[in-house]
């Protein structure tokens, strides 16, 4: 599709080109639905489209992330890596794309910039930055759970005269660090990825580190062939070993409890999880994410580690993370950050105690002085969750804005649907389990459930489907519930919100497993969708 939807009606719009979008796109063409879909980004790729910065790398087996949907990607398409780096994540959704002749119901380079819902005519009404309007009667918002970028709440960025980059936005053509002052503001997932790739070449760097994360050996490596071809002949079993694991990958679990072995076994436990590497730890014992002193052990075997590493005792203590359960903050996965800080060139500020008070003209002051630098990085996070949907004006029932609904936290039905928002669907919606668990496979399970409901809709000529009232407040008590259970609430992160000024705070994740939250979706159908209200022409009709 190139420029020519102004006025087009359509069946059902796809806002995204990543993950769920692309998917999306696919399963609705096969229902023989006609779709326009949009794509703030230049081609397909969503995140990692954008996130260009060197050293980008999934922290989830690339076996795992990716479709299982298409039996004929999962064949043809070959992974190089254990865990696979941006470019061949991107050359992989580009695989998909074209496989699947996907680009073409796609306009690219276009933001939508409102969707309002027409009461009378009972569709949605999609504008975009180009100044078209769109009409359709379905809305699938697949706009991600990490997609609007935050630059840091730091006086004084535009007045800097260097190179400034963003993580988040980075340029398409190669940045050459050699011979040049570099500043990283940001130590999450992705300020570590840039760190240990950045110390490498740059002449200085000055990492600006607030809280410092807990990371784990990646400890990434090529794939076998053998391996692969042996991947290859199971994936049906792989994918539904995923889909029955609570984080929906093939990365092991246990039902053991931490204190349920000796502590000389547990030793030995979080030993081979730290040589075997990636997120194994995490499913080491049952209770890391819920019992305290069991996660303050963990806690404080990693940052033994760092003590085995990092030869400066004073810069090995200052990367020690404290205050905070050890899983709160995503877990970020490593190869050699801090090993970075042994090399003469890499410098750690803490801006805990020398917090920064502006950027210059030159580059970062604090409050103990100027760092000048010929390039800064941003690696500052994102309004996660919910920030795709709140950024434009969606507007439901009676003009309320998902703006106004959100004001005192995300709410939603299943993470797919809100009540007063009739026929308009999100993948990876916040409530959902989107963050805990692999989000190909959580992608997957929501398209498909939206399938399922459009479906159902066709089949029994129904209008509009809204979730009631009630269901949106049982699933939000529910959400709620679990997360008082967890000490995910018990940081400062993007999961709860505190990372944005001024925004409604609380974990809008649903931490139940993957398993039992597509247990929900299921359930949703298979009772006959009785939490959800339909209509035909003007008339509620209960559910069949
Ligand atoms: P994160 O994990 O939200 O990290 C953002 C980092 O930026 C974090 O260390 C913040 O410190 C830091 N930050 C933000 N504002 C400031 C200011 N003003 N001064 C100093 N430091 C600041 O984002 P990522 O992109 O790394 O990772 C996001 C997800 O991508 C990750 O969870 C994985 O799922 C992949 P703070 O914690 O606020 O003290």
């Amino acid at each position: 599709m190139k420029n020519g939807n102004a006025g087009q009606r359509v069946d059902l719009v796809v806002v995204g080109a990543g993950f769920g979008g692309l998917y999306a796109v696919y399963k609705f063409r096969e229902m023989g639905l006609r779709i326009a879909a949009f794509e703030a980004g230049g081609d397909v790729g969503g995140v990692w489209y954008w996130n260009r910065y060197p050293g980008a790398r999934v922290d989830l087996p690339s076996i795992d992330y990716s479709y299982s949907f298409s039996p004929e990607v999962e064949q043809e398409w070959t992974w190089s890596e254990e865990f696979a780096s941006q470019p061949e994540l991107l050359a992989y959704f580009n695989f998909v794309a074209d496989r699947l002749d996907l680009r073409k119901h796609y306009q690219f380079n276009t933001r939508v910039t409102r969707a309002v819902w027409d009461e009378v005519r009972k569709l949605w009404k999609v504008t975009t930055d180009r100044g078209e309007t769109i009409e359709a009667t379905y809305c699938v918002m697949a706009t991600g759970p990490l997609s609007i970028p935050r630059d840091p709440e730091i006086p004084g960025i535009d007045s800097y005269k260097g190179q400034l980059l963003r993580a988040g936005k980075w340029p398409h053509h190669p940045v050459d660090f050699t011979g040049k002052r570099v500043g990283v503001i940001g130590t999450g997932s992705t300020g570590i990825q840039i760190v240990q790739e950045v110390g490498r070449q740059a002449d200085e760097l000055f990492v600006f580190q607030r809280t410092p994360s807990f990371t784990m050996p990646m400890r990434n490596q090529k794939l076998d062939p053998d391996y692969v071809a042996d991947v290859k002949r199971n994936y049906a079993g792989i994918r539904e070993a995923a889909r029955n694991s609570p984080n929906g990958g093939v990365r092991p679990w246990t039902t053991r409890a931490f204190f349920s072995v000796t502590p000389s076994r547990r030793r030995e436990l979080l030993e081979d999880a730290w040589k075997s590497g990636g997120l194994t730890m995490l499913g080491t014992f049952t209770d890391l994410l819920s019992n305290e002193e069991a996660n303050e052990h963990v806690a404080e075997f990693v940052r033994g580690k760092i003590d085995g590493v990092v030869t400066d005792s004073v810069t090995a203590e200052k990367l020690k993370p404290r205050g905070y359960p050890i899983f709160a903050r995503r877990p970020c996965l490593d190869t050699g950050y801090y090993e970075t800080f042994n090399q003469p060139n890499v410098r750690l500020i803490d801006c805990v105690t020398d917090p920064i008070v502006e950027i210059t003209e030159h580059g970062v002051r604090t409050q103990s002085g100027e760092t000048e630098l010929d390039m800064l990085i941003f690696a500052t996070g994102y309004d996660g969750l919910t920030g795709a949907l709140t950024a434009f004006d969606v507007v439901g029932r009676n003009g309320c804005t998902v703006n106004e609904k959100w004001k005192e936290g995300a709410r939603s039905y299943l993470g797919l649907m809100m009540e007063g928002f009739p026929n308009l669907f999100m993948t990876t919606g916040p409530n959902g389990p989107a963050a805990l668990a692999n989000i190909v496979r959580i992608s997957e399970n929501d398209v498909d459930w939206i399938a399922n409901a459009i479906t159902h809709m066709a089949d029994h000529g129904l209008d509009t489907i809204e979730p009631t009232r009630k269901a949106e407040d049982d699933w939000m008590a529910l959400v709620l519930k679990l997360a008082q259970r967890s000490l995910l609430s018990k940081a400062k992160t993007w999961y709860v919100g505190t990372n944005v000024k001024d925004k409604a705070q609380g974990l809008t994740l649903f931490t139940g497993g993957f398993p039992r939250y597509r247990e929900y979706c299921a359930a949703a159908i298979q009772n006959g969708y009785r939490d959800f209200v339909f209509e035909r022409g003007r008339k509620p009709v209960a559910a069949a």
